[in-house]
């Protein structure tokens, strides 16, 4: 099991209740879509991919983007029990909608980007440091139930 310093716990709670996730969470998938392409082809159905003007527009991206944030969010809120928390979430990537597991990471490396972006310098190497084991955990938890 994962073991969370108070310190940890406390530095991703506040990343978390200062996030913007309607900013945050449709910039992190627009930048996954372009910056890794072969990940627009799960997204069929969000109609106009065409580029990255396309993507930035998108609403269904922006929509979706802030969904996932709120998936991430039930992580926060289960720090001491991500695994269990994300079993279903897992199986439904895995089984239906058959997202290579690697895309996860992929993801989180935007999430990343956008973040100290938008921290700048108070996005320290501590807060990077707690933030990517949060990120290595729910990314674990994701590709959970592949098989
Ligand atoms: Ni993901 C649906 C959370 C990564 C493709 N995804 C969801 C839903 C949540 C979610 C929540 C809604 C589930 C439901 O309907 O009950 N996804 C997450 C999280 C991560 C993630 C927390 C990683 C941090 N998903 C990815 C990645 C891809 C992905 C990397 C593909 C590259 N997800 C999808 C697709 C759907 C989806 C496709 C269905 C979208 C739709 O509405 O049709």
């Amino acid at each position: 099991m994962v073991e969370w310093s108070e310190n940890e716990r406390c530095i991703i709670t506040n990343l978390f209740a200062n996030m913007d996730y309607n900013e945050i969470g449709p910039q992190a998938l627009q930048r996954c879509l372009i910056v890794y392409p072969w990940c627009q082809r799960y997204f069929g159905s969000f109609g106009n991919l065409y580029n990255a003007e396309a993507i930035m527009s998108n609403p269904k991206v922006a929509a979706h983007g802030v969904r996932v944030l709120h998936g991430l969010d039930r992580a926060v809120k289960n720090m001491d029990d991500i695994k269990a928390t994300y079993a279903e979430l897992s199986v439904l990537h895995s089984e239906k909608l058959h997202v290579d597991p690697d895309n996860f990471r992929l993801l989180g490396n935007c999430l990343t980007v956008v973040m100290a972006a938008k921290l700048g310098t108070a996005f320290s190497p501590e807060i990077q440091c707690a933030w990517q084991k949060f990120l290595a955990v729910v990314v674990a938890a994701l590709g959970k139930q592949y098989h």
